[in-house]
């Protein structure tokens, strides 16, 4: 029967997870450490003190996750692989009980109709190569060629659909500058580096793919932002322009043969780390961009300095907020959509990560109705549909996230599951939140 809510039949829905926020087993079947064992292990650094050693125990439990997929009915999974299971050293051979975990995970998947979507990187950089330098090292991208060509050597004939890494500016910023996440640095310069080397890296790896004659497709994703101005002066107009290029076009220019933004090399090019063709092999042709959407920010123009390098800030509005404090703007989503989709040359599109945390609370039968969540996926999807009926090339969308999981400086505080996860026996337990977005796949809830 032909959808009636607006969507193509062959819209894609899914959901997303990461390995280091439910995988646990950390230091089962040969998995050495990555820098987020290293980094949730040190005192101060998550808000719960507590870390991924257990999570969800999907590493286990993986079958619970598919059977809570399956249930929905959703078309895809998207899942990452951890590294530092499936090769230990970050280089050389590989760990065959680390690469045998996916290989189940992927057949079980396809066997239930659920088309598996592997994400190789998702933050969780092997310890041994941080030691070396990490993403601040050339090295590390060619490493990382390596470890995309051991995948797609190994269960590349189960796999359509590969992304090389997810939300890279996280990885360099938040993880180099910021010291918010792993490796915990606050240095400019190890950022940018960071940037160049972890965009380097894609580009070796879909390179990788393209000669080892695999069928299937390609993208990367990532968490732009394009900032509304606070008022309609044309200073803080111009400041909301500067305040996407961070997060936005210094990943999709390169990635679409343009180079690094003009702005942002006149301040930073001299710590980049470009060699010799890199920019072409940044560029390889991909399938798919794949968009993470949570929030739209207001901004105003500041003074611009070390420390503010795009004279940009926040100004709050008076939207509500999730438990994260991050504002809910559905409108944003389509924005971003057709910011993209204008801005660059058209590519598919997906909405690969969206969803919120909210404060859940069991009701006295244990069951929780999470009305808020609803409401904000609700909204969010008709985003989308908007997004469609002005012609965005939008071909599916990912809920973050299938279960409550380790959400990085936040530990276990912050909820964006649809699925709770009993901390003690790690049950899984749907919440009100997944039977609409069973509904909704199935065509009824918008
Ligand atoms: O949990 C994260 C995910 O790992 C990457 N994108 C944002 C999510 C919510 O913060």
């Amino acid at each position: 029967m032909k959808r009636q809510d607006g969507f193509p039949d062959d819209f894609l829905w899914g959901c997303s997870t990461s390995s280091y926020q439910i995988e646990g087993a950390a230091g089962e079947d040969g998995r050495s450490p990555s820098i987020w064992d290293t980094f949730s292990h040190a005192p101060g650094k998550i808000q719960d003190g507590r870390t991924g050693d257990i999570a969800c125990d999907s590493y286990r439990r993986w079958r619970d996750d598919i059977e809570l997929l399956r249930g929905l009915n959703a078309g895809a999974y998207r899942f990452s692989v951890s590294w530092s299971r499936v090769q230990p050293e970050g280089r050389g051979e590989p760990n065959q009980r680390g690469l045998d975990y996916y290989a189940r995970l992927v057949d079980a998947l396809s066997e239930a109709g659920i088309e598996p979507w592997l994400e190789l990187f998702h933050w969780d950089l092997p310890q041994k190569l941080e030691n070396e330098g990490g993403w601040r090292n050339r090295e590390t991208a060619l490493r990382f060629e390596e470890y995309a060509s051991i995948m797609y050597r190994h269960i590349g004939d189960k796999v359509r659909h590969w992304t090389s890494m997810n939300e890279p500016w996280c990885a360099a910023f938040l993880g180099h500058l910021t010291g918010e996440h792993a490796p915990g640095m606050r240095d400019r310069i190890a950022a940018n580096r960071a940037a160049h080397h972890l965009l380097l890296a894609h580009g070796f790896a879909v390179r990788a793919f393209q000669q080892s004659g695999l069928k299937g497709e390609y993208g990367i994703v990532i968490n732009p932002s394009k900032p509304r101005p606070a008022t309609l002066r044309a200073e803080d107009i111009a400041a909301s322009e500067r305040a996407s290029i961070e997060r936005t076009s210094l990943w999709l220019d390169p990635l679409f043969g343009r180079g690094y933004p003009k702005y942002f090399m006149e301040r930073f090019g001299a710590d980049m780390p470009i060699e010799a063709r890199d920019m072409e092999i940044i560029a390889q042709p991909i399938d798919f961009i794949g968009v993470n959407y949570y929030n739209e920010e207001a901004v105003r123009a500041a003074p611009e300095s070390i420390e503010n390098p795009y004279g940009v800030e926040s100004v709050r509005t008076w939207q509500k907020r999730t438990e994260m404090d991050w504002e809910i703007e559905p409108a944003g989503l389509r924005r971003i959509l057709e910011y993209i989709a204008s801005t660059w040359p058209r590519k598919a599109l997906y909405v690969t990560e969206n969803g919120a945390a909210f404060p859940d609370m069991a009701g006295p039968d244990g069951f929780v109705r999470d009305y808020d969540r609803i409401e904000y996926l609700k909204e969010h999807i008709s985003s989308c549909r908007a997004a469609l009926r002005r012609g965005v090339p939008l071909k599916g969308y990912f809920l973050w996230s299938l279960i409550d999981n380790f959400e990085w400086s936040f530990g276990y505080t912050r909820s964006f599951g649809i699925a709770s996860v009993d901390q003690a026996t790690r049950n899984r337990q749907p919440k009100l939140s997944y039977y609409f977005y069973r509904d909704l796949i199935a065509g009824f809830a918008l």
